[in-house]
């Protein structure tokens, strides 16, 4: 296995590369938690039926993200044992934007809680801000009420035995995902988050946006894995986000449909003609989706009867808050990426 290495510690080498390597988030989990599915489902748009047919992960599978941001992804095969001193933990852990602990809910989950902890309790003693996010999966198997027994057993599972070892206050965080509906891109979202250094700037750029326009909930979407990047910090409701959701798939769908090229798309910088769209729903509901730039689209929930009929200020602030869009992320899309398919499969290749 190419993350082989001959001591556990983090070595030197490996820390100056680990500084220069893009965010890296590990599907770490016992086999057959539905690792592999995620990623699939979540960045590579498999339909969630055909995870059925995934064989079992037999190297570390390396996705590379070209985004808005570039990071990347790695699945592991469950039954990986990288804890033993043959693994350089540094290769592993050294750039790591966070760790996704993935559980299979409708499994015996105490193998997973007791292996998540071994590694919470190893890799924190070399990196003790490390992030690790918990999927409490394949919940839709699951009745709503054994759902939340569920999820309270393993949080108390693993809070009591990490304080048992010591670790009070682990950055741990709980998430019930399941592929057959939005729950694991909504997780996933979160998780992503964090890796953004300017969220809060996004956050208050939306805030001021929907204020001024009345609108009910914005997101800002990455259009291929449709995992939203920043919203406004009113709370989320579900139904919003899966709206908004299927609305990025319908136009879309109509682009591909017609032919719609892009030739002169950038990453950042004034934009051609850009996808706008709106639809009003049969509650009258409006859906506003304005393309930002190659990977970002704005999504706007409306219900403001008196908002819905100012278009002109709409338009001028979706203009405004894409202008500082732009300077917002300016320096992180200097390097173009313009030549590069946006996701490129290296399974099991060396970390260069
Ligand atoms: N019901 C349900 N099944 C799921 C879900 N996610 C994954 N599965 C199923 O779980 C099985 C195992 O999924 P994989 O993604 O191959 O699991 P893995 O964690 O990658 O397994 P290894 O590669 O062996 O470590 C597949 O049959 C998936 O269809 C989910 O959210 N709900
Ligand atoms: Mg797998």
């Amino acid at each position: 296995m190419e993350v082989a290495n001959q001591s556990a510690a983090p070595s030197a080498h490996a820390k100056s590369k680990a500084q220069n390597a893009k965010p890296r988030l590990l599907l770490m989990g016992l086999r057959r938690s539905g690792k592999s599915s995620i990623a699939s489902v979540v960045f590579h748009k498999m339909p969630p039926n055909e995870t059925l047919f995934l064989e079992s992960t037999t190297r570390i599978q390396k996705d590379s993200i070209h985004s808005f941001m570039d990071f990347q992804v790695w699945d592991f095969p469950g039954q990986l044992e990288y804890l033993e001193p043959s693994f350089d933990l540094e290769d592993i852990f050294g750039s790591l934007g966070a760790l996704v602990w993935v559980i299979d809910a409708q499994d015996d989950y105490l193998d997973a809680v007791a292996r998540l902890n071994r590694t919470i309790l190893t890799v924190q003693q070399y990196y003790p801000n490390i992030n690790i996010e918990v999927f409490i999966h394949k919940v839709d198997g699951l009745s709503d009420e054994y759902r939340t027994d569920t999820f309270q057993d393993i949080v108390q599972l693993i809070s009591d035995e990490l304080s048992d070892a010591g670790y009070e206050n682990a950055p741990v965080h709980y998430y019930l995902t399941s592929i057959y509906d939005y729950s694991v891109f909504e997780a996933f979202s979160k998780v992503i988050q964090k890796l953004i250094p300017n969220l809060s700037t996004l956050e208050n750029l939306i805030n001021t946006l929907s204020n001024n326009c009345g609108f009910e909930k914005t997101y800002l979407f990455d259009v291929l894995s449709k995992i939203y990047i920043a919203s406004d910090t009113r709370p989320v409701d579900m139904s919003c986000y899966e709206m908004c959701s299927d609305y990025i798939d319908v136009i879309v769908d109509i682009s591909e449909l017609y032919s719609w090229d892009h030739p002169d798309r950038k990453p950042r910088g004034e934009q051609g003609q850009e996808a706008e769209s709106h639809v009003v729903l049969h509650d009258e509901t409006m859906i506003h989706l304005l393309e930002m730039n190659k990977y970002l689209c704005l999504v706007s929930v409306i219900r403001n009867p008196e908002a819905k009929e100012k278009k002109g200020l709409i338009d001028m602030n979706c203009r405004t808050f894409q202008e500082a869009l732009n300077d917002v992320f300016s320096r992180s899309w200097e390097q173009d990426q313009d030549h590069e398919p946006r996701i490129t499969k290296a399974s099991g290749q060396p970390d260069e």
